[in-house]
């Protein structure tokens, strides 16, 4: 009756979805049973996939600039201080929970004792990225040394010289023909770290972490300026909200976007079997995201909050969705918003804050993924782990998060330094390259879930800074 065409009109949306990510995993199946594609056609065949992509990072740059400006100039320094506080601790907190769990998982589960590296294809190159370069890496891409350019451009390093050009030439050279799967592993590898190499914690070329420095001061100088300040913090909220407008009409993009995507990505995958041998690999990853999300965030945010965290998760459904289909944190950001805001009523002081950060350096799904990954490999190869090398996977993994940019396979380059910490080979990702599409996308996800739950505890925790502001300010530019 009246309820349930209630329900249909407000979830329409994530409701057209859902259908269309079944829609589209049916038509690839399909196409790839009965229609033999050309590769130029596979790729014609992931255009409108290609589009939505396009359109989602088209807005990060807007959203993520006047979202951290009016978020920080909103507040004044000691309340934003605190926020901010609150949510480093809650960050680093449940990233640590999700590395102990999912290091007991493998443990227990043991998913590479019944097996050796060899029965696995392995290949062998050596990617060179070591924890001083990430750290050193994470910590420059802070102080952009130009605004503009840390909106769109690749910083150079002195290994970066060491590459040859990406040319287009060169991209269309590697997808016109199909090299066999060692040598496809080999470039999948290489491709990744070469794009690590420039990327670091940049997202699509946005020095992420770089701008969110910035704009952090630059609001906080703003807030402090009184009238005079008022003029851009009015100027930067205003852009927030056209840019939401915007992210609202993308959104009914994309169930036909989501629906190429996936299809797409079905058609392309060539080796179906790995998954066959790396089963257990998957189950143990996968079964730690799952516990993760329904067991540890929810009953950390019902102690805090006292609300029902099932409601919630439920609320932040369309951007689970999209992060399971697209594997970004950084371009599921928009919806990620609007979940939050309009579902979840979390207050856009908090959001703006918590959340544009958490999509950075929050990653437990990652976390959790490459504390697995690296003890799973350690298996593979009969190498036994002391205490204080699990230990130390537990810090790298940790680092390797907050490293990982995001973007897609981020966390499968900062693997790599996990590995070498212990002293296990680097080259030995080439193992998980495979499924790591497949595992990257649930990864994210729980990047995404982490994020949220975050944005409603920290909520919670400021809620007497918050009322306390209600009654103080005048204007409430947060929310008009
Ligand atoms: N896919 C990434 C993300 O956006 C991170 C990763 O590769 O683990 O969250």
């Amino acid at each position: 009756g009246m309820n349930f065409k209630g329900l249909l009109r407000r979830n329409w949306l994530l409701i057209a979805t859902i259908i269309s990510v079944l829609l589209g995993i049916s038509l690839g199946v399909v196409v790839r049973e009965y229609a033999s594609l050309s590769n130029l056609h596979k790729q014609y065949f992931g255009f409108p996939g290609e589009i939505l992509m396009r359109m989602l990072k088209l807005v990060i740059l807007p959203l993520i600039i006047s979202s951290m400006i009016t978020g920080v100039a909103a507040l004044d320094s000691e309340v934003s201080g605190k926020i901010g506080l609150r949510a480093v601790i809650y960050y680093f907190s449940t990233t640590i929970i999700a590395v102990i769990l999912g290091i007991i998982l493998v443990m227990t589960i043991k998913p590479g004792v019944s097996q050796t590296a060899d029965h696995i294809d392995r290949a062998g190159t050596t990617p060179n990225v070591t924890t001083v370069d990430t750290l050193l890496d994470l910590v420059r891409n802070m102080f952009p040394e130009n605004l503009v350019q840390a909106c769109f451009q690749q910083y150079k390093t002195k290994r970066k010289e060491l590459e040859p050009p990406r040319t287009s030439s060169n991209i269309n050279a590697t997808t016109t023909t199909i090299p066999p799967l060692t040598t496809t592993l080999v470039s999948v590898v290489e491709n990744i770290t070469k794009e690590y190499k420039i990327v670091g914690s940049y997202s699509d070329g946005i020095n992420v972490l770089g701008l969110i420095v910035f704009c952090v001061a630059f609001g906080l100088v703003i807030g402090k300026m009184g009238e005079k300040g008022r003029i851009l913090l009015e100027f930067f909220d205003a852009l927030n909200e056209a840019t939401m407008k915007l992210v609202q009409i993308i959104m009914c993009y994309m169930p036909v976007g989501i629906l190429f995507l996936i299809a797409a990505k079905i058609i392309e995958v060539e080796d179906w079997e790995i998954f066959k041998k790396m089963g257990l690999y998957m189950v143990t990853v996968l079964s730690g995201l799952a516990i993760h999300a329904t067991i540890c965030l929810p009953l950390i945010y019902f102690i805090i909050v006292r609300k029902n965290p099932f409601t919630f998760t439920l609320g932040m459904a369309q951007a689970l969705v999209t992060a399971l289909m697209i594997s970004s944190s950084s371009a599921t950001l928009p919806v990620t918003f609007r979940c939050a805001e309009e579902n979840n009523r979390i207050d856009k002081r908090i959001t703006r804050f918590v959340l544009p950060v958490g999509a950075t350096i929050n990653m437990d799904g990652t976390a959790l993924y490459e504390a697995v990954a690296a003890i799973f490999i350690a298996q593979l190869n009969d190498y036994d782990l002391d205490v204080g090398q699990i230990v130390t996977i537990s810090i790298t993994a940790t680092v390797a998060s907050i490293g990982a940019a995001g973007v897609p396979n981020a966390g499968l380059v900062t693997m790599v330094i996990v590995l070498t910490a212990v002293g296990l080979p680097a080259s030995d990702v080439t193992l998980i390259v495979a499924v790591d599409w497949l595992l990257d996308r649930f990864r994210t996800m729980i990047n995404v879930l982490g994020d949220a739950y975050g944005a409603g505890i920290v909520q919670k925790l400021s809620k007497r800074e918050l009322e306390r502001m209600d009654l103080t300010s005048d204007v409430d530019v947060a929310n008009p």
